[in-house]
C-alpha cells in the first residue's frame, strides 16, 4: 500500500512534459517493501532483498495510464530509524515522494504516520 503526492500541488504527472524525467524518492519504515517494489517495477519480478543502507536508484519507464512513456528516476532510501534523518536530503530537490506502508504491520502504523507527517511538514516539502 502506498500513496504519492506532488510537491507543487495537483497530480504531479499533469504538469510535466512527457519527455521529462521525474525524480521520485521512495520512503517508508524499514521492511515496508520499498526495495521489493522498486525491483518489481524495474525487472517485473520478485527479488530477495537485504535492508538498504544508503539508497538504491533505478530508472523506470511508465507503461500504463498517465505514467505511460514518462521516465522516473526512483531513489529508494533505507528506512531504518537511524537512517531517517537522512531522508530530508533526498526529498529537497525531488518531484514527488512515494511513501510505502506495510498495511499488515498494524503495530507500526502510527510510527509510519508520524514519519509521513514529519516529511510532509518539512519546510522543503511545502507547496510553493
Ligand atoms: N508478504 C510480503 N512480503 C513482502 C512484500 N514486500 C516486501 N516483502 C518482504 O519484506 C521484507 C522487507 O522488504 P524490503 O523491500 O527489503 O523492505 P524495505 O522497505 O526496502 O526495507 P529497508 O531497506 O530496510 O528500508 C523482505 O523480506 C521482503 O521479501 C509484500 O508485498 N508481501
Ligand atoms: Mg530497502
Amino acid at each position: 500500500m502506498g500513496t504519492t503526492m506532488g510537491k507543487n500541488g495537483g497530480h504531479f504527472l499533469d504538469a510535466l512534459p512527457s519527455q521529462a524525467t521525474l525524480h521520485v524518492v521512495m520512503l517508508g519504515l524499514d521492511s515496508a517493501g520499498k526495495t521489493t517494489a522498486l525491483y518489481r517495477l524495474k525487472f517485473d519480478q520478485y527479488l530477495n532483498t537485504v535492508p538498504t543502507i544508503g539508497f538504491n536508484c533505478e530508472k523506470i519507464q511508465g507503461t500504463a495510464g498517465r505514467a505511460k512513456g514518462i521516465h522516473f528516476l526512483i531513489w529508494d532510501v533505507g528506512g531504518q530509524e537511524k537512517l531517517r534523518p537522512l531522508w530530508r536530503s533526498y526529498t529537497r530537490c525531488t518531484d514527488g515522494i512515494l511513501f510505502v506502508v506495510d498495511s499488515v504491520d498494524v503495530e507500526r502504523m502510527e510510527e509510519a504516520k508520524m514519519e509521513l507527517l514529519r516529511m510532509a511538514k518539512c519546510p522543503d516539502n511545502q507547496r510553493q
